[in-house]
C-alpha cells in the first residue's frame, strides 16, 4: 500500500490546544469562504507541527532588498525546502488535498445511500465534515458549483442538494431553501446535466425515459479498424470516459434505481417545478441549465440519441442486452482487480461499486471496493471531500525531487531526496496488467510510472518521464545521500513505455495512444467538459516525453539511439505545429498558458533551440513577458481554460504562475539577456513566502476537460523552491543549467 492516504478519525488523538487550533482554523475558513474559496491544507500541516516547530527557520530580518544577492536567496531557500521536507510521509511522498471539483461525492454518497452501507463506511465523524464541506461551498446565490472556485451550475446544485438530503438536512433550512430557489428558477433539476440525470435516476427521483440512451450494446460493436464503424468502438475512447461509460451503460440496462422511499418521494415534490407524475420525460432529454451548458450537443447527437432511444423498445430484456451486460461485467471486474478496487478515477470507481452490488449484494467484489472508498477521501479544514483521484503522490514527488535538486543545496534536506528515491523505486508499474492486454484495450505498463500509486497502476505517458527524470536525477547524485540507482532494466523499460506513447502526428496522449479521430467528439455526450471522447497529444505530454528521453540519453547513449533520435524529431516537429500564433501554448492540465508555455520551452530547449537561436521560443518569451504583472508576478485565472485566451486574474499575482514564468523564461536563457524581469519575479515569490517557509494557497491550479478545476495542494511549495533554486543558481552565480 506504499503512498496510500487515508484519514482516520480517532477522537483520542490530540492536545486540547491542537483541538482549538482545528476549531479555529475551520472557524476561519468559514468566516472567509466567500472570499478565500479554496482550503490551504492546514490541517495537514498541523500533523507535521511537531517536526515544524523542531525546525523552526528564522527568516532573514530586514526587508526584502531591492537587489537579491545569492546569500539571501539561499536563506529563503533553506527555509522553504526544510519547511516542506516536514510534509513528507515516512514512505518518502507528500501528501496533499487533491479535492476540486464537486460533482464527485454525491455520486459516491447517492451510492453508498443505495448500496445500504453509507453507515458503515461514514462514522459521525465523516458526516459532521461532509456537511461542513458542503456548507462552507454553497456559494453566495444559494447554487453550487462544477468545482469549489466555480459559478453555480445546475450538476453541482442538484447534485449537492440530494446529498445534504440523503445525509438529513431538512427542506426547511435556510440554505436547502436557498438551493431550492436557485433550482426552481432555472427551470427545476430536469434541466442539469446528462451526469446529473443519471445520478438522479439512480436514486428514484428522475425517470430513467428522461435520460439519452447509454445503450449497453456499443460495446459489442465490432473493434476493427476495417470495419469503420470500429473506430467508433468504446475501446479506441480515452480511457476515463471509456472506463466511466462503461459501468454507467450497466446501471442504465439495469434501469436500477434506489427503491421508493419517504426521501425519494420528497425529493421527488422538492425537485421539480410541475408534479412529477406530469413530467415529459422524453422532452427532457435534451433540456440543459445556460449555466451548466459548456459543450452543447450538436443536431447528430439529436438524431442518433432518438433512434437509440426508440430502439430501447427492442433491446430491453433481449438476448443482445444479456450478452452486452456480460461483457461490461467483465470489463467491470477487470478493472476492478487490476487497480486493487480502486479503479482509474473517482467516478468509475463508485459506478463499479455500485455494478459490483447490482450484480451480487453479497459479492467479494463489492466488500473488497468498499475500503478503497478511503483513498479518495481528504479532510481540511473546509470539510471532508472526494478527490478526482486516490492522490498525486508519484507526480509531486517527480517534481519535488526535481526542485530541490535543481536547487543544489542538498545539504539543507537530510534524509528526503532518500526516501523521496525509494517511494519512486516502489511506485514503478513493473509488471503489465493482466493478459490478453488487447482484450480490455490496454496499453502496456511495465516500467511506466503512474500518477497516484503502485496499486492504482496505470500508466501514464508523462508521469513515466516525470518519474525517469527524477529517477535519473538520483542516480546521478551521490550514493551515500541519496540511496542506490535503479538498475538499468527498470531504466529501459521506462523508456520502452515512453517510446510506445507516441502518436501518427508526433505528440503523445496520456493514458495511451491516440486511437480514434477528433471528429468523433461530436458525439461527446456530458454537456459539461470537453474534449474527452479521445486521447489526444499534449503539449505538455509530449514536451515532458522528449525532457525525459534527452536526460535517459545522457546517461544511457547506446540504447535504442537511432529510434530516440527519430522520436525526438517527430515530438518536436509536433509541438511546434501546436504552437499558437502569438506563441503561445494552451494548457490542458493546470491553469494554463504559463503552464504550457513552460513546457513548449522546455521541450525545444532540451532539443538545443534557446531564445537566442530559435524563432519559436522567443515568441512564446515575448508572450510571457507581456503577461507580467505590476507586482512582478503573474497571475493567470482558470477562466483561460474555459476560454482558451490568456485570461489576468484578479488581485494579486499567484506563486504558481509566477514560478512556472520565472522557470520558463530561465530555461530559454532569457536571463542573459535581460535579467531584470526575473530579479522583480524573484522578489515577488520571496515577499509572499510565509514565516515558516511555506507559501500560502491561492487560487486553485489544476484543469481536465477544460472546465472542471481541481486542486495541486503541493504546487504552492514546490514551483517556488524550483523556480528560486534555479534562478540563485542561473542567474546571481551565473551556473550554466
Ligand atoms: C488527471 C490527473 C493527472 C493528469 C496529468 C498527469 C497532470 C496530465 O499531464 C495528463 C492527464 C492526467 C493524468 C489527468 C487526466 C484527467 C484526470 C484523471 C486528472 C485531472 C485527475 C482527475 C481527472 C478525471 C478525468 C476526473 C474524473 C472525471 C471525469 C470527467 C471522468
Amino acid at each position: 500500500h506504499c503512498g496510500r492516504q487515508i484519514w482516520i478519525y480517532d477522537e483520542k488523538v490530540g492536545s486540547a490546544a491542537e483541538r482549538a487550533t482545528v476549531e479555529q482554523l475551520r472557524k476561519d475558513f468559514t468566516a472567509n469562504r466567500h472570499q478565500q474559496r479554496h482550503s490551504s491544507d492546514e490541517l495537514l500541516r498541523l500533523q507535521f507541527s511537531d517536526k515544524i516547530s523542531k525546525k523552526r527557520w528564522n527568516p532573514p530580518s530586514g526587508p526584502v532588498p531591492e537587489k537579491l544577492d545569492e546569500k539571501r536567496v539561499a536563506e529563503h531557500l533553506k527555509g522553504a525546502i526544510s519547511f516542506y521536507e516536514c510534509l513528507q510521509q515516512d514512505d518518502g511522498h507528500w501528501p496533499g488535498d487533491y479535492g476540486g471539483p464537486m460533482f464527485l461525492f454525491p455520486g459516491l454518497i447517492i451510492t453508498l445511500y443505495m448500496t445500504g452501507v453509507l453507515d458503515q463506511v461514514f462514522t459521525p465523524a465523516h458526516k459532521e465534515e461532509s456537511l461542513r464541506y458542503l456548507r462552507n461551498h454553497q456559494n453566495e446565490d444559494g447554487g453550487f458549483g462544477l468545482h469549489i472556485e466555480g459559478g453555480s451550475t445546475m450538476f453541482g446544485t442538484s447534485m449537492s442538494y440530494v446529498t445534504l438530503r440523503i445525509f438529513g438536512v431538512s427542506p426547511d433550512e435556510e440554505m436547502m431553501i436557498r438551493a431550492r430557489t436557485w433550482i426552481h428558477s432555472r427551470g427545476g433539476a430536469n434541466t442539469v446535466t446528462s451526469w446529473g440525470k443519471f445520478w438522479l435516476a439512480v436514486l428514484g427521483v428522475f425517470s430513467w425515459d428522461g435520460l439519452n440512451p447509454l445503450t449497453p450494446e456499443m460495446w459489442l460493436l465490432p473493434h476493427s479498424k476495417w470495419t469503420g464503424i470500429g473506430y467508433a468502438h468504446p475501446g479506441r475512447f480515452w480511457c476515463h470516459c471509456r472506463m466511466v461509460y462503461l459501468p454507467m451503460s450497466y446501471v442504465y440496462g439495469a434501469r436500477a434505481s434506489c427503491k421508493d422511499n419517504a426521501l425519494t418521494r420528497a425529493l421527488r415534490e422538492e425537485l421539480y417545478p410541475v408534479p412529477y407524475d406530469t413530467m415529459d420525460w422524453n422532452g427532457t432529454r435534451n433540456i440543459v441549465a445556460k449555466e451548466d451548458l459548456f459543450y452543447p450537443h450538436p443536431f447528430i447527437q439529436d438524431v442518433l440519441w432518438w433512434i437509440l432511444y426508440k430502439a430501447e423498445n427492442v433491446l430491453m430484456g433481449s438476448w443482445l442486452r444479456k450478452k452486452a451486460m456480460e461483457e461490461i461485467m467483465k470489463h467491470i471486474h477487470y478493472e476492478d482487480e487490476n487497480t486493487r478496487y480502486i479503479d482509474i478515477g473517482p467516478v468509475n470507481k463508485v459506478m463499479n461499486m455500485l455494478c459490483c452490488w447490482l450484480e451480487d449484494p453479497n459479492s467479494e467484489a463489492f466488500k473488497k471496493h468498499i475500503p478503497r472508498v478511503y483513498d479518495y477521501l481528504w479532510v481540511a479544514e473546509d470539510g471532508l471531500k472526494m478527490q478526482g483521484y486516490n492522490g498525486s503522490q508519484l507526480w509531486d514527488t517527480s517534481f519535488a525531487v526535481q526542485a530541490i535538486a535543481a536547487s543544489g543545496l542538498l545539504d539543507v534536506s537530510t534524509s528526503c531526496l532518500a526516501k523521496a528515491h525509494s517511494f519512486i523505486e516502489a511506485s514503478q508499474v513493473v509488471e503489465e496488467a493482466q493478459q490478453p492486454l488487447s482484450d480490455y484495450y490496454r496499453h502496456i505498463s511495465k516500467g511506466a510510472w503512474p500518477f497516484s500509486t503502485r496499486d492504482h497502476g496505470w500508466p501514464i505517458s508523462d508521469c513515466s518521464s516525470e518519474g525517469l527524470k527524477a529517477a535519473l536525477i538520483l542516480a546521478n547524485l551521490p550514493e551515500e545521500k541519496v540511496g542506490s540507482p535503479l538498475s538499468d532494466s527498470r531504466f529501459f523499460d521506462c523508456v520502452n513505455v515512453i517510446l510506445s506513447y507516441q502518436n501518427f502526428d508526433g505528440g503523445m496522449a496520456t493514458y495511451e495512444n491516440t486511437r480514434s479521430f477528433h471528429c468523433l467528439e461530436v458525439l461527446n455526450p456530458s454537456e459539461t467538459f470537453g474534449d474527452i471522447i479521445v486521447d489526444y497529444s499534449y503539449v505538455e505530454c509530449t514536451s515532458a516525453c522528449i525532457t525525459a528521453l534527452c536526460a535517459f540519453r545522457e546517461r544511457y547513449p547506446e540504447h535504442r539511439s537511432s529510434e530516440i533520435v527519430e522520436s525526438l524529431r517527430r515530438a518536436e516537429g509536433f509541438i511546434r505545429t501546436i504552437q499558437r500564433k502569438d506563441g503561445s501554448w494552451y494548457g490542458s492540465w493546470a491553469v494554463c498558458f504559463t503552464y504550457a508555455c513552460w513546457f513548449g520551452v522546455s521541450g525545444l530547449v532540451a532539443l538545443g533551440h534557446t531564445y537566442q537561436n530559435d524563432k519559436a521560443v522567443k515568441q512564446c518569451i515575448m508572450f510571457v513577458l507581456d503577461k507580467q504583472r505590476e507586482d512582478g508576478g503573474w497571475g493567470e485565472s482558470y477562466l483561460s481554460c474555459e476560454k482558451k485566451v490568456y485570461s489576468q486574474l484578479a488581485g494579486d499575482s499567484h506563486v504558481v504562475n509566477t514560478a512556472w514564468a520565472l522557470l520558463t523564461l530561465m530555461t530559454s536563457g532569457y536571463h542573459k539577456v535581460d535579467p531584470k524581469p526575473l530579479h522583480r519575479a524573484a522578489k515577488y515569490l520571496i515577499l509572499k513566502q510565509s514565516t515558516n517557509g511555506d507559501w500560502p494557497q491561492q487560487h486553485i491550479s489544476g484543469v481536465f476537460n477544460r472546465n472542471c478545476m481541481i486542486t495541486y495542494a503541493n504546487y504552492r511549495n514546490i514551483f517556488p523552491i524550483w523556480a528560486l533554486g534555479l534562478y540563485r543558481r542561473a542567474v546571481l552565480l551565473a551556473e550554466d543549467i
